[in-house]
């Protein structure tokens, strides 16, 4: 297993839509593994091949507070939306940054697991929250796309300019 470079906002290839997995075989399995290490080093509650430079519809999340809830949501598909909530959300590509973002409450995601079996997960609150997160960023989408125009560039400047002093 690996940890992998996760990349940061503004970073171009972030915009990329992802494309979905054809072959559930031992290099996808290695894909999931490295992202769990990832996601869970950084730390993070979840985490889309998109932020590894991957550009595969792979998602895996847990938002348990031990760690001990891994899921995995391979080409994900959004059946079901009811309500609408705010959240204040984090991204590991937009280190440092929260913003209050508002999205559908209660959700309804079909999806396939490492192995490729098929599932559906009803779900709302934190859960529901990362997973359409995770799937905006297989579409190319950050979660800095919903604040104002202002606010975005802003942290686009400050992260810019870290960027350029880390070199
Ligand atoms: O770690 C994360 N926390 C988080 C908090 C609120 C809403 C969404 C998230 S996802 C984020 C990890 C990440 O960037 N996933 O893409
Ligand atoms: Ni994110």
């Amino acid at each position: 297993m690996a940890i992998r470079d996760i990349l940061v906002f503004p970073h171009p290839n972030l915009r990329k839509k992802a494309a979905p997995v054809e072959t559930f075989d031992e290099a996808l399995r290695t894909l999931v593994a490295d992202m769990f290490e990832t996601m869970y080093d950084a730390p993070g509650i979840g985490l889309a091949a998109t932020q590894i430079d991957v550009h595969q519809r792979v998602i895996v999340i847990d938002v348990s507070e031990d760690k001990s809830e891994p899921m995995v949501f391979i080409n994900p598909e959004l059946l079901e939306q009811d309500g609408m909530n705010t959240h204040e959300e984090g991204c590991l590509s937009v280190p440092g940054f929260y913003e209050t973002v508002e999205r559908p409450e209660k959700i309804r995601v079909k999806a396939f697991d490492e192995h490729g079996k098929e599932f559906e997960l009803e779900t709302d609150g934190l859960l529901a929250t990362c997973v359409q997160h995770e799937i905006d960023h297989l579409n190319g989408k950050v979660f800095v796309d919903y604040v104002s125009a202002l606010k975005r560039d802003r942290i686009r400047k400050k992260l810019e300019k870290q960027q350029r002093k880390a070199g």
